[in-house]
């Protein structure tokens, strides 16, 4: 058996901050695991360092399923994005110290392909709907068969989710969260314009996607669904706040514009009654903030059974690490709808070199052995962790809204 003989973290900062666990075996293979939470770093990387490396040491690598168990039942205190970004990393390495013993790349071990690629869908977004366009436009030259629209909403500055840059950006942009204006009437107003505009420029092959990013009431995002329909989206992503599950249902009621949520949830807690009650038509919880591959699979098998299909997080504050587990996992399940691509700076990908490849619209992790991405140490070192928050809003009379 690999024994497990040493564990650490690396924290680092090549543009944006992520936190990476190595597990080293007494047979020379090491494996690693993505444990970045936005604007939360140091502390999964005190809970791995001080609650989690300590047990690792003298145990079988390959148990991967008797590893989680005793992580997540063995724990007092269960669940929660720390606590389970911890657990997601530890179980990432595993999954690759396998594959590297083996010989085979992760998706083998968890089926073997279902698809010859994933589908990932690119950003594009804008001051103004001609400015999403031209964008959208640039995404659909390069081959993108889905793209995600945002667009600045007139009258306020700072859309969340709008930059400056056609291929980068970086939300968390601020040493202390940065204060946003939200009026919720005016986005409501100018958002079916956007999808209006972009059929009539980009004609009806593409997919096209949106995120709300939970800043409507239920009843609010109903409405939104139903002015969107006529431009037949791909999804409305995180239309409400779902700490209540049972908010969907009225949304559902109001709407057959396709739903996705989930970018945020930890564990199959966090979707239960969304998937059971057939609320939902995507789920987002990827590898890094839900537990890792093994609780992955669990969460789509359960998905696949009320015809949910998944749509993984991707963006930049997710490291290499994350998307080579997202999409070894991609490709393995039956029940796969989209993967999120939100792509790094050439300074990350330098620091986490990998195997996956991008072409005609699509991610394929590539065949090396194990998860196929590794972190060059040397370069990482040079890079000092930077504390940076994402934003805040506000509504136009200063009270808080949901972010
Ligand atoms: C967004 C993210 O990619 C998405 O769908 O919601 O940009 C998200 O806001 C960041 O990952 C925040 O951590
Ligand atoms: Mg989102």
């Amino acid at each position: 058996m690999p024994k497990i003989i040493a564990a650490k973290t690396i924290v680092t900062c090549p543009g944006r901050n992520f936190v990476t666990l190595k597990i080293m075996t007494d047979e020379g293979v090491y494996g690693i695991g993505d444990a970045t939470l936005n604007g939360r770093e140091p502390a999964v990387e005190a809970y791995l360092s001080e609650h989690v490396i300590p047990c690792l040491i003298g145990r079988d690598a390959h148990q991967i399923e008797d590893i989680w168990q005793y992580l997540y039942r063995g724990a007092y205190w269960r669940r929660g994005p720390v606590t389970m970004a911890a657990i997601a990393a530890v179980d990432m390495a595993l999954w690759d110290i396998k594959g590297k013993i083996a010989g085979l790349p992760v998706y083998q071990l968890l089926g073997g392909a279902c698809r010859t690629g994933v589908m990932v869908y690119g950003h594009a977004n804008g001051e103004t709907i001609e400015e999403t366009l031209d964008n959208a436009a640039h995404y659909a030259e390069q081959g993108y068969k889905a793209i995600r629209l945002q667009t600045g909403v007139p009258g306020m500055s700072g859309t969340y989710g709008v930059s400056k840059d056609k291929m980068f950006y970086e939300p968390a942009d601020s040493d202390l969260p940065k204060e946003t204006i939200w009026s919720t009437e005016r986005y409501l107003r100018s958002t079916p314009a956007l999808f209006e505009a972009a059929r009539l420029r980009l004609g009806d092959d593409l997919h096209l996607l949106h995120d709300v990013h939970h800043r409507l009431t239920p009843i609010e995002a109903g409405r939104l669904g139903k002015d969107l329909e006529p431009y037949r989206l791909f999804w409305m992503e995180d239309a409400t706040p779902a700490e209540n599950q049972a908010s969907f249902r009225i949304i559902r009621q109001h709407t057959t514009t396709p739903l996705a949520v989930g970018e945020i949830f930890n564990s199959i807690w966090d979707c239960k009654q969304l998937i059971e009650e057939q609320l939902i038509d995507y789920i987002r919880a990827t590898a890094v903030h839900a537990g890792g591959i093994t609780h992955l699979k669990k969460l789509a098998a359960f998905a696949d059974l009320h015809h949910v299909r998944t749509g993984c997080h991707g963006a930049t504050d997710l490291s290499p690490v994350c998307m080579g587990a997202a999409l070894h996992f991609d490709l393995s399940i039956p029940n796969f709808g989209v993967q999120e691509y939100m792509r790094h700076t050439p300074e990350t990908d330098a620091v986490f070199p990998h195997a996956y490849t991008f072409s005609d619209g699509m991610l394929h992790p590539g065949d090396a052995p194990g998860l196929g991405v590794d972190i060059d140490e040397d370069l990482a070192a040079k890079y000092p962790y930077k504390r940076a928050y994402l934003p805040i809003a506000r509504r136009l009379d200063g009270s808080m809204h949901d972010w």
